[in-house]
């Protein structure tokens, strides 16, 4: 029997057109940085149709664009043929003197569709494009400090060196993003460039180098001893250029440059104290910040000095708040609930802290630390008081998924936080002991870890972060609930601030399932437009947002990149409507229903290919309902040219548990080349009434969430 309803299939010869409607998958930005207070043109390119470009989103404040144009691009070197012609749309992004640096994320709406997520660099340094040829010392190319340089690695093999002018006494930080920028392109599949970099002097002698630093990108800082000229030498790793040219952002900054902040955490409301550890950070410590009494979960605010800004986070607590004490042996008493903030400051050190428990007490424990971006990689270990080991946890492992495929490892980059709920077996004295998972330590390896009684509580994850939709037409995503500390309730599921036109139906987590779908709709008569939406859930008086997932690969989404925002768009006409009757469906255990779908074709006449879960999560994650089976035999999901008419079976199990009104989909698909074009969505709703004579309540889960106080 098949376990979900895998109907794509990746050979659809002979199309003869392909959807009007592209999936725009940015593949390249370049330049991939740009400077404060300044306007620059940017080249977005990559293939599936960027034609008719209409508006470019960026996450957070301070930067817009304006759309320049669209132009066709010459093929790239290597690259499968899909039968869709490169191609860009050349914006103009202009930066707010004070906008924050760092990375900030886009797409852009074309009258077809909504692009994938791209990754352009705001840097608060001058930049310049590189020149090539500048592959040697005699060639090198001449930047200033500070100064950021947008290159490319032009060729396989290519290098690029750049030489400045430094004095005795500078303190400069150089830093490469180059596979954070590439790091939502879909095509490349993982395949980033691995940039590393080498400080040479004037004799063409290594002064520093530099490999990995952030993933596979190379940082730097390196005092200068004397006035002179230098060189930075810079080259991929394994002397590759990508299927496309990969591109950088080399910057050489004098700016403070940040690597920890202790405490990680601070308590909201009121003033804290921060040590701030890092490069150039003259008269910076220490570093005082007022915490607002409305601050939730973090916060992320400028350090700025005469040379300069960067950008830094601090978690948030209402936790009692202890700082692991400077010199001491042995474990460290604490009573809970408590929010410990620490570092692991060498190699092979253990932070051990002790506290009582009443039998049958059940405490979660949780690190912050990966998330705000300490290199700890945590494990926490508790053990009773003869030192004996009751439990463990390195990562968290999402509890969610598909036979035991959780988010968490399909997400990239993967979370290595620690979390354990746990139940002390009896009264008595135990010890919890947190570590890096390799032995490491150092100066940065801060971490905040809260101790605190188990409340019901959930997380969601929502398996998309695009919803492109015609007039008429419905888009689908898959939000997943991670029920924590016991939780058990039913999740009601929300979409806010959609645009103009787009409503969202009614949906609900029952509380024996971990997935609902979302359902917006656009209206006839919706105009153009896009919006970051807001996609979430609350279950009494617990309320919380589903973070964001790209599918990332080709047809079914291999991975997902865990991503800060959602956007619906309204765009053109769509492809296909898709139409399922009866929209109600109520079956009893035993029974069997055939769905009938229509697909309103709009000029499209090529294959469609149906299914009845979200897409790309499809094969690793989506499931139906428990209990209901897909009949693939009573079926027809598959529809060749010009067809218009299909039909989905379900069967309902004789075991199957009660389901109200639970709103599901049926998708048209049109793939081209194992990329999908257009997926459209067509909800109905399923009930699964009790069989004659069957006791109801045994089938009904608690509606209410489950706390222990
Ligand atoms: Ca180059
Ligand atoms: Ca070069
Ligand atoms: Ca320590
Ligand atoms: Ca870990």
């Amino acid at each position: 029997m098949r376990k979900t309803i895998g109907l794509v299939s990746l050979i659809l010869a002979a199309i003869p057109a392909y959807a009007q409607r592209g999936y725009p998958q940015i593949e390249m930005v370049y330049p991939g940085a740009v400077s404060r207070g300044t306007s620059t043109e940017v080249l977005v390119s990559g293939h599936f149709s960027f034609r008719d470009p209409v508006m470019a989103m960026f996450e957070g404040d301070g930067i817009s664009a304006s759309i320049i144009g669209w132009k066709q691009l010459p093929e790239a070197k290597g690259y499968r043929k899909t039968g869709f012609p490169r191609d860009g749309v050349t914006l103009k992004v202009t930066v707010a003197a004070n906008a924050l640096p760092g990375i900030r994320a886009f797409r852009i709406l074309t009258k077809g569709s909504l692009s994938t997520l791209g990754h352009l660099l705001l840097t608060d340094a001058p930049s310049v494009n590189e020149t090539e040829p500048n592959n040697t010392i005699e060639q090198a190319q001449s930047i200033e400090i500070p100064q950021t340089v947008n290159g490319l690695l032009d060729e396989d093999a290519d290098i690029d060196v750049y030489k400045f002018r430094a004095h005795a006494g500078d303190r400069v930080s150089f830093i490469v993003h180059a596979a954070r920028l590439q790091r939502p392109v879909p095509f490349l599949e993982r395949a980033f460039s691995d940039i590393t970099i080498s400080l040479r002097d004037e004799r063409d002698q290594e002064l520093a180098a530099a490999d990995d630093w952030q993933g596979e990108d190379p940082q730097l800082y390196y005092k200068f001893q004397k006035d002179g000229t230098y060189y930075l030498r810079l080259w991929e790793a394994r002397y590759q250029s990508g299927k496309d040219k990969w591109w950088y952002a080399l910057s050489a900054l004098t700016a403070p440059q940040v690597t920890s902040v202790f405490p990680p955490v601070v308590r909201v409301g009121g003033k804290a104290r921060l040590e701030l550890k890092g490069f150039n950070l003259d008269g910076l410590n220490p570093y005082d910040i007022e915490v607002p009494a409305a601050a939730k979960g973090r916060m992320e605010f400028p350090v700025t000095s005469p040379r300069g800004a960067s950008v830094i986070t601090v978690g948030i607590t209402d936790l009692p708040a202890l700082i692991e004490p400077p010199q001491h042996t042995g474990p460290v008493s604490i009573q809970t609930p408590v929010g410990i903030n620490g570092r692991i400051s060498a190699n092979d050190e253990v932070d051990r802290y002790r506290f009582r428990a009443r039998g049958r007490e059940r405490l979660e424990f949780e690190v912050f630390a990966h998330r705000f971006g300490s290199p700890l990689d945590s494990i926490l270990e508790i053990r009773d008081s003869k030192g004996r080991l009751l439990d463990a946890n390195d990562d968290q492992a999402n509890t969610v998924g598909y036979d035991g495929r959780f988010a968490a490892a399909l997400a990239i980059p993967p979370q290595k936080d620690s979390r354990m709920e746990w139940t002390a077996p009896e009264d008595g004295e135990y010890e919890v002991d947190i570590r890096d998972a390799n032995y490491f330590g150092g100066v940065d390896y801060v971490y905040h870890l809260a101790v605190r009684p188990q409340r019901g509580d959930f997380r969601l994850i929502v398996d998309d972060d695009r919803l492109p939709m015609g007039p008429g037409e419905s888009a689908t995503c898959v939000v997943t609930v991670e029920r924590l500390n016991g939780f058990a309730g039913p999740v009601k599921l929300f979409a806010r601030d959609l645009p103009p036109g787009v409503t969202a139906m009614e949906s609900v987590i029952p509380a024996h399932l971990d997935q609902g779908a979302i359902v917006l709709t656009a209206a006839a008569g919706a105009r153009l437009d896009a919006r970051f939406v807001i996609i979430g859930g609350a279950s009494g008086q617990i309320e919380r947002i589903a973070r964001p997932h790209a599918p990332m690969g080709s047809v079914n989404g291999k991975f997902l990149l865990p991503v800060n925002s959602v956007e619906a768009a309204v765009t053109e006409a769509a492809d296909i409507i898709v139409e399922v009757t009866p929209k109600n469906v109520t079956l009893r255990p035993g029974d069997s229903v055939s769905l009938d779908v229509t697909v309103k074709r709009n000029g499209y006449s090529g294959a469609v290919e149906l299914n009845v879960i979200s897409w790309n999560l499809t094969q690793e994650f989506s499931k139906l309902p428990r209990g209901v089976v897909f009949d693939d035999k009573q079926s027809k999901t598959s529809l060749g040219p010009n067809e218009t008419k299909g039909r989905i079976t379900f069967r309902v199990q004789p075991d199957a548990p009660m389901l109200d009104n639970y709103l599901m989909t049926v998708i048209g698909q049109i793939a081209y080349n194992r990329v999908f074009m257009t997926r459209s969505a067509a909800a109905f709703r399923l009930n699964v009434a009790p069989a004659n004579g069957q006791n109801t309540a045994a089938t009904l889960s608690s509606h209410e969430p489950v706390g222990n106080n």
